[in-house]
């Protein structure tokens, strides 16, 4: 089926709303044995409007199209990638963009509502008008903290999840580079921050949805990540929240904190250098009221590294200042309501270049800000040094159309 264009510029935001149009039906009578003619693992057009007459077809990318220049009537994506139509050649995305989604059974065909110029076939609907990843800019901290910094340069970095299950690591200069080839999208949870192989450097933690295990991807320094460990043979579906939390029991290890979802308890799982050890009880109950955690780094600057949630009900921030004894003390509020339009957290360290630790977010349909609003807006939140933050501001409109950052 055919999709709106997902195109928006980043002063000019515009919600990327799906939208079906065009489409004149799957296999209509008439058409029928014409458009099955398309083969598998190819985009077919024709010139007339019900998918009869001669037929183009292609599984390559094209720039131009010489003799079919502005003559597709009817089309099918009869591919597993997004189909991307330009009206000019080139991909240029400035005059005009239909997306068609994968078909991988080659029936729905129509109309491309645009005069097709250019083709482009792309694993993600963004990848037609965007890179695969977004841009992420990050000034170099003073000290080398190393928290949410993957490469040891002082910048902090993101690493995104995109819906073909691709990951990209974003060092700080607004590039990206491909750091997972695919199937990451096997993994319902994924977390990282702080050393847990005891090499200094960070490392990735993810959940398998199907087994419910837990692995352990060890940083290699550079921004990547090597052969996978086993650190949980199971069970961890009945956890939420997992969120790698740094050293928080002071061994110089990373700890891990998950919310036991049958009881609302706060888990602590204190890494041991080769795996998790014995848990340990840090929050007795309630904690299923908060549908966000995450593992800041230290934001009141006393050295141990604290954790931030978001309570459901009330859309409020709570900052948990981690103790030297390993757990959480006393909450204090440091968002007094409407962070429920916020889609994701990013503990990204200290991005600003301060020396202090801060926030990234990322934004629901819900969102209304200067200068971006809806899904995809990244505004980030500078952090104070004593836990609580500065007021945010949108830096970039182009996180939408992703499949998780971390
Ligand atoms: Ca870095
Ligand atoms: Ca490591
Ligand atoms: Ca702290
Ligand atoms: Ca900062």
């Amino acid at each position: 089926m055919r999709n709106s264009m997902l195109r928006r510029v980043a002063t000019v935001a515009t919600t990327l709303g799906l939208t079906s149009l065009g489409l004149f039906g799957a296999g209509a009578a008439p058409a029928q044995a014409a458009i099955s003619d398309c083969p598998s693992g190819y985009f077919c057009a024709w010139k007339s409007d019900n998918g009869t007459g001669t037929m183009y077809k292609t599984n390559a990318n094209r720039a131009t199209l010489g003799t079919w220049d502005n003559t597709f009537r009817s089309v099918v994506n009869h591919t597993n990638k997004f189909a991307c139509l330009y009206d000019a050649p080139n991909y240029d995305v400035n005059s005009g963009t239909s997306v068609w989604a994968p078909d991988t059974r080659g029936t729905e065909w129509g109309y491309p509502g645009n005069s097709v110029s250019s083709i482009k076939l792309v694993p993600t609907e963004r990848e037609c008008v965007l890179p695969a990843y977004p841009e992420w800019g990050a000034y170099t901290s003073p000290t080398a903290a190393g928290f949410g910094d993957m490469n040891a340069d002082r910048k902090s970095d993101v690493i995104v999840r995109d819906k073909a299950g691709r990951l990209w690591y974003l060092p700080g200069d607004d590039t990206g580079r491909l750091i997972g080839t695919g199937g990451w999208n096997a993994m319902s949870a994924l977390t990282r921050h702080g050393d847990f192989t005891g090499d200094g450097r960070e490392d990735v933690v993810a959940r398998e949805a199907s087994t419910g295990k837990l692995w352990l991807y060890p940083g290699t320094g550079t921004g990547a990540v090597g052969t996978r460990k086993l650190i949980g043979s199971g069970g961890w579906n009945a956890m939420d929240r997992i969120t790698a939390f740094g050293n928080l029991t002071g061994d110089g290890r990373s700890d891990l904190v998950a919310v036991e979802k049958s009881t609302g308890k706060l888990w602590l799982y204190p890494g041991t250098g080769t795996g998790l050890g014995a848990r340990k009880l840090i929050g007795s109950g309630g904690w299923n009221a908060m549908n966000a955690l995450v593992g800041a780094g230290d934001m009141n600057g006393d050295g141990r590294p604290d954790l931030i949630a978001r309570e459901a009900s009330t859309g409020k921030l709570w900052f948990y200042p981690g103790t030297s004894t390993g757990g959480v003390g006393s909450r204090v509020l440091i968002g007094s309501g409407g962070w429920n339009v916020m889609a994701s957290f990013l503990a990204v360290g200290d991005y600003s270049g301060d020396g202090r630790n801060d926030l990234a977010t990322i934004t629901t349909s819900s969102y209304v800000g200067e200068g971006c609003r809806g899904v995809g807006c990244l505004v980030l939140y500078t952090g104070k040094g004593t836990g609580a933050l500065n007021a945010g501001a949108p830096e970039d409109a182009n996180w939408m159309g992703l499949n998780g950052a971390f």
